[in-house]
């Protein structure tokens, strides 16, 4: 095959994006995820703006179109039907101004918001105004519901957005699906099942959705009933990241954010009670048992980002880097419960691999951001804009032809 015929990466990229727009969101990818995911999109954002930065709002002021009146925004948003996605807006039955699900996401979009704007202030100024409120009372939604000494909890795995971790063992071990009933998988007829979830956790992942629905998704009562509360890396590192982005964003617009300035304090100390000193790493907290998950994921690596340190966190990301070919997995190769190709049980995700890397640089630990940066471009132009890749052999799993991917493509990698 002749390459000189093939259009360059960028391209790839960009006709990806292009090719997941649906009109003011993007899809993940065609066929697996038909809807709008809550922190893909902002992925999605930040990589239209490489080259429309107009189209780039249009994709968080729709993302916030289903924000909930408690502030809530949801993690997917069903803006049409489409029967090759289960669970559908049926099976939630949540109640919000859009059809979605009833739990949240990872909040990366005051974070690519920021870094939008920064890239064309002028453009992006009444955008801005417009979403720095609703921004406020989502990040206050996690502030007012989710927090567990500090540290921000989640009440499904689908909620970190790292759906079937080993993190979250113990946590789905003290669930009993019984009465879970008959329901028909769609995710495993678009890819190889052994990528994928296995039916013990989709078991728990709908039992949990019912469970929900049932409380009518209100927070205290879940907050009393769901037997599913862990304190996750994820979300703290992300949410105070996040704090930290819109204070800044908040300044530019000349508001008052003493009140954001209160949670990042808050956030800090919850960070920390996230370290695990025998696994000298940050680990996931089952908040009802007080058991440690004893993971260290590509999560545990997002303090840096989140703009916290800690002695031995260097150590155990070279480690780590060491035991794979292209970092960093989302689990511990040297751990049982690896599992290269089996989602987020050890496959490298380019998502976090960005915000590590933007961690790891801030934190001028350069040549670790930019073998980081240069792996993860050489993962994706050697396998493609797939959805995760095997950490040991780069080969592509789940679904191809990926927003997020191609986003990061154009922002980071490239
Ligand atoms: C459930 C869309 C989403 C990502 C998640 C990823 C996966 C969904 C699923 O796909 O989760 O939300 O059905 O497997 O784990 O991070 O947002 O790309």
């Amino acid at each position: 095959m002749t390459t000189h015929n093939m259009p360059d990466m960028d391209e790839q990229a960009r006709s990806i994006l292009r090719g997941n727009d649906r009109g003011g969101y993007t899809v993940p990818t065609a066929g697996l995820y038909p809807y709008q995911w809550n922190w893909d999109s902002a992925f999605a954002a930040w990589g239209f703006a490489t080259f429309d930065v107009t189209r780039a709002w249009d994709e968080i002021e729709t993302l916030f179109t289903g924000q909930w009146d408690n502030g809530m925004v949801p993690h997917i948003l069903f803006h049409r039907p489409d029967p090759g996605y289960f669970p559908g807006p049926d099976v939630w039955g949540a109640t919000g101004p859009v059809a979605s699900s009833g739990i949240s996401q990872p909040p990366v979009a005051a974070s690519f918001a920021r870094r939008i704007y920064d890239m064309d202030p002028e453009g992006s100024l009444s955008a801005l105004k417009r979403l720095f409120p609703k921004m406020v009372a989502w990040h206050q939604w996690f502030m007012d519901w989710r927090l567990d000494r500090g540290a921000v909890c989640i009440t499904h795995p689908w909620e970190a957005g790292r759906d079937n971790t080993p993190d979250w063992d113990g946590a789905m071990a003290g669930i009993d699906p019984t009465g879970v009933g008959e329901y028909k998988r769609r995710d495993t007829s678009h890819v190889d099942p052994a990528m994928r979830p296995t039916k013990y956790d989709y078991d728990r992942y709908i039992w949990l959705v019912q469970l929900g629905r049932r409380l009518g998704w209100d927070e205290a009562a879940m907050l009393e009933q769901n037997p599913f509360r862990v304190a996750d890396p994820t979300m703290t590192f992300i949410l105070l990241r996040a704090q930290r982005d819109l204070a800044i964003l908040g300044q530019v617009l000349g508001e008052d954010v003493s009140s954001i300035e209160a949670a990042i304090e808050v956030l800090v100390v919850g960070a920390e009670t996230l370290w695990n000193p025998e696994l000298a790493s940050y680990d996931a907290r089952d908040v009802r048992s007080g058991q440690w998950a004893g993971c260290v994921s590509n999560a545990s690596f997002l303090n840096w980002y989140a703009g916290i340190d800690h002695p031995g966190m260097e150590a155990q990301y070279d480690r780590i880097a060491s035991l794979c070919k292209y970092p960093v997995p989302s689990h511990d190769p040297s751990s049982e419960r690896f599992d290269a190709k089996r989602y987020w049980r050890g496959p490298t995700w380019a998502i976090i691999n960005v915000l590590i890397g933007i961690g790891l640089e801030e934190r001028g630990l350069t040549d670790r951001a930019d073998a980081l940066r240069k792996t993860t471009a050489d993962l994706i132009r050697e396998h493609g804009f797939a959805e995760y890749f095997d950490p040991m052999t780069g080969d592509a799993a789940g679904g191809g032809t990926f927003t997020w991917t191609a986003a990061v493509w154009l922002g980071w990698a490239s």
